[in-house]
């Protein structure tokens, strides 16, 4: 987290964006309505992927935190957004305008509750007309999902729902590190295995504006290859510490 961590902000809102011009300014501005509304002290933060539009330039006049992050990647924005981040809570979500950053309320008390992890569910919420495609909704979703579960027993519905909200505390148990789609992923193991303490929410999710970033035959491979590969390294080290000989005592006389 931040290290000079500022103790009067208590809400970042953190946005990955790459080329969102035609909804970046709606996002900030619901964030921003809504935080001051609610009466919560808080900060949009723009994690920027080198846009080449005028996103950069509309997130300033609106007076959002700009971070630069010139590595590509959903997950590289984050990482250096969350980096950013000086609040006690964080909500993150697209810059698309799918996700609603009025309805932040649902994601911040149960924060102040105890929960350490919020997470949008669409399925059990809606999903507007247009809002996800045919495949994306029953066949790339469902079998993502499955394997998540599958694999790592994650007990999340909607997994690959990107409003999310956690503390900072909870962000730092999680030591995320992937860089591309497969952060999503990523992050809902991550939240089990660190066992935190997770809610699940009904939400709206809206169709896209501007041109969706999203490759879905290349990030659910990134999706499917890391689950993979983080399966195989965390069976290897559980193997590893079962067969790491337990110390005897060379004055135990007992019989082997
Ligand atoms: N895919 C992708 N998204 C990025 C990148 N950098 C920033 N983003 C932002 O991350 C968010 C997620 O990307 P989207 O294109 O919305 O992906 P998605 O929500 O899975 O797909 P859609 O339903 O089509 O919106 C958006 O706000 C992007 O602007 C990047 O390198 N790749
Ligand atoms: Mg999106």
């Amino acid at each position: 987290m931040h290290p000079m961590k500022n103790e009067t902000i208590e809400v970042s809102i953190v946005m990955p964006c790459l080329n969102e011009e035609e909804t970046l300014g709606i996002c900030i501005e619901k964030a921003q309505s809504t935080l001051k509304s609610l009466g919560y002290s808080g900060e949009v933060v723009i994690a920027d992927n080198g846009s080449t539009d005028s996103s950069v330039e509309i997130a300033k006049r609106l007076g959002a935190r700009v971070v630069h992050q010139p590595t590509r990647g959903y997950g590289a924005a984050y990482l250096a957004g969350f980096a950013a981040a000086q609040g006690q809570y964080i909500v993150m979500g697209d810059s698309d305008d799918t996700y609603d950053f009025t309805d932040l309320e649902r994601f911040l008390k149960p924060l102040q509750n105890g929960y350490d992890f919020v997470i949008g569910n669409r399925f059990k919420g809606e999903i507007l007309p247009g809002a996800m495609p045919w495949a994306r909704r029953y066949i790339g979703n469902p079998i993502l999902s499955g394997m998540l579960r599958l694999l790592f027993g994650t007990y999340i519905s909607d997994s690959h729902c990107e409003m999310r909200s956690f503390t900072a505390e909870a962000y730092k148990r999680m030591d995320m590190k992937t860089t591309g789609m497969e952060f999503a992923s990523e992050m809902v193991i991550k939240a089990v295995q660190s066992e935190l303490k997770i809610l699940e929410i009904p939400i709206t999710y809206h169709p896209r504006g501007g041109e969706s970033k999203l490759n879905a035959i290349q990030d659910a491979w990134r999706h499917i290859r890391f689950m993979l590969k983080y399966k195989l390294s965390n069976q290897t080290a559980h193997d590893k510490q079962s067969a790491t000989p337990t110390e005897t005592n060379e004055n135990d006389e007992s019989p082997p």
